[in-house]
């Protein structure tokens, strides 16, 4: 089974507050499920300027106020600003279970279509998919985890997959 998720209106490293724009170098994302290969909804996203742990308990915290079970929720890549994982990062979860052969589609919004430079993998997500160019004709598979992403460095269109290469599911 493919599940699309999309990051079209979150997934970006940046809060603005009162004060104007400020950066919030850790982020985590949970996306819902989605049937036949819809692109899913965004169930929450929370950022902080303390720590990954404390994202992804935020994350974690505000879906629960929504009435979201996370129970079954994965996390499947971190995404990040720089090149060998490094400046802003964003904890990509998946609540329909590890990474499979399919895996999960995932729709980049424009910060990360702009700014995506490295990919760490969490257990079986072990692939990327990425896609660039007029009809997608330029795409490239990527073990992961990728520290470098050749000339889809801060240039990729907004869709991509993460899989596993030897997880059946
Ligand atoms: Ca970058």
């Amino acid at each position: 089974m493919v599940v699309a998720l999309t990051l079209a209106t979150y997934g970006h490293a940046q809060a603005v507050t009162a004060q104007g724009t400020e950066v919030m170098p850790y982020c985590s994302t949970l996306m819902g499920d989605s049937p036949d290969g819809e692109s899913s909804r965004v169930v929450v996203e929370h950022c902080s300027k303390v720590s990954r742990a404390d994202a992804v308990a935020g994350m974690r915290a505000k879906a629960h106020t929504l009435g979201y079970d996370t129970r079954q929720s994965q996390a499947l890549i971190i995404l990040y600003e720089h090149a060998y994982y490094g400046g802003a990062s964003n904890v990509v979860h998946g609540d329909d279970g590890v990474c499979d052969k399919s895996g999960y589609r995932l729709d980049f919004n424009d910060y990360w279509t702009e700014n995506l430079s490295s990919v760490q993998g969490i257990a079986t997500c072990d692939r990327l998919y990425l896609l660039r160019g007029d009809d997608w004709r330029i795409n490239k598979r990527f073990p992961l985890d990728a520290p470098l992403l050749g000339s889809f460095d801060n240039n990729i269109n907004f869709r991509a997959q993460v899989y596993s290469s030897y997880h059946d599911g």
